[in-house]
């Protein structure tokens, strides 16, 4: 079996993001993560980079930075996530087939996963500069049982989905398959995995059929608060692993992301905003 802890380094790690969790409030915004010392702001931007610290130098790390910009261009990808002027950020409507979606043409991305994996407490954190925005998000699960769609301006718009697994609705399959495979502006699904459980085989079916209508798709590590380091490592070597032998629309670097403290939402912001092509240039 394949080593990937380095020795010794478990023991002594302790695990910054509790610590961070007393400020998580203050951390919406990447000017106030930048306040922080470097090695903080390094955790919260890329959190992948308390897991790297625990393997072995031999692992390979070609894709656990293939998205790297630098603070700058993050903070340029904020602005698309803050109104300003005419650049308004809302909910607009909920679909419960292709028929009722709105008719937008500008640049659309969805967030699919399991009921209760943090879809829609992760479009709150993706949206936490938004002043009175409403998100939904369940203390039941499987709560959200349309497609509710949020506006960006002109730039794009992200679109929560109904969950499947536990009490997902019967429709599901005709709603999130048909939105998948026909809307034409869809741009890229992020496929959400609780980061404490890893893949489970509910999650499989949504990578079937990511890979079955060969659309783009991206793997995002939710509640990564919730776990240790040392179990969260594990996890993400796993998914990395499944990442590269078992798929092919699937982008090769799983995001990591905590709804709760702000881990990996900025880093996030920045890649929606350039995959939507609102941020041409990442250095
Ligand atoms: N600790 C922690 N809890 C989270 C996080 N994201 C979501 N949750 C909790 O998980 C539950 C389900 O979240 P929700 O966003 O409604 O999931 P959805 O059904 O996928 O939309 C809620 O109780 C959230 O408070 C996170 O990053 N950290
Ligand atoms: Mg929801």
């Amino acid at each position: 079996m394949r080593t990937i802890f380095s020795t010794g380094r478990l023991l002594r790690t302790s695990f910054p993001v509790w610590r961070l969790r007393r400020n998580a409030a203050n951390l919406a915004s990447i000017q106030d993560v930048m306040k922080l010392q470097e090695k903080k702001c390094q955790s919260v931007v890329f959190p992948v980079t308390d897991l790297e610290k625990l393997l072995s130098p031999d692992i390979d790390r070609t894709n656990f930075r293939l998205f790297n910009p630098v603070m700058e261009d993050i903070a340029e990808a904020e602005k698309w996530f803050k109104p300003a002027g005419k650049h308004v950020i809302d909910y607009i409507t909920s679909a419960v087939r292709m028929e009722h979606t709105p008719d937008l043409r500008q640049p659309e991305v969805c967030f699919i996963g399991r009921s209760n994996v943090g879809k829609s407490s992760l479009i709150k954190a993706l949206f936490a500069l938004v002043p009175g925005i409403e998100v939904k998000v369940s203390k039941n699960p499987g709560h959200t049982k349309k497609l509710n769609f949020f506006k960006v301006g002109k730039a794009f718009t992200l679109v929560d989905m109904p969950g499947y697994g536990f009490r997902a609705p019967e429709d599901f399959v005709e709603m999130v398959e048909g939105y998948i495979q026909e809307r034409n502006n869809l741009k890229r699904t992020f496929l959400l995995v609780d980061g404490s459980i890893g893949i489970q085989k509910a999650d499989l079916i949504a990578v079937e059929m990511c890979e079955e209508f060969g659309i783009p798709y991206a793997m995002v590590m939710t509640k990564i608060d919730r776990s240790r380091s040392a179990v969260l490592v594990t996890q993400f070597m796993q998914i990395q692993d499944f990442i590269t032998s078992q798929t092919h629309g699937c982008f090769p670097q799983p995001f990591l992301v905590s709804s709760l403290n702000f881990s990996g939402i900025h880093l996030l912001r920045c890649f929606i905003a350039h995959i939507t092509g609102n941020l041409q240039k990442v250095s």
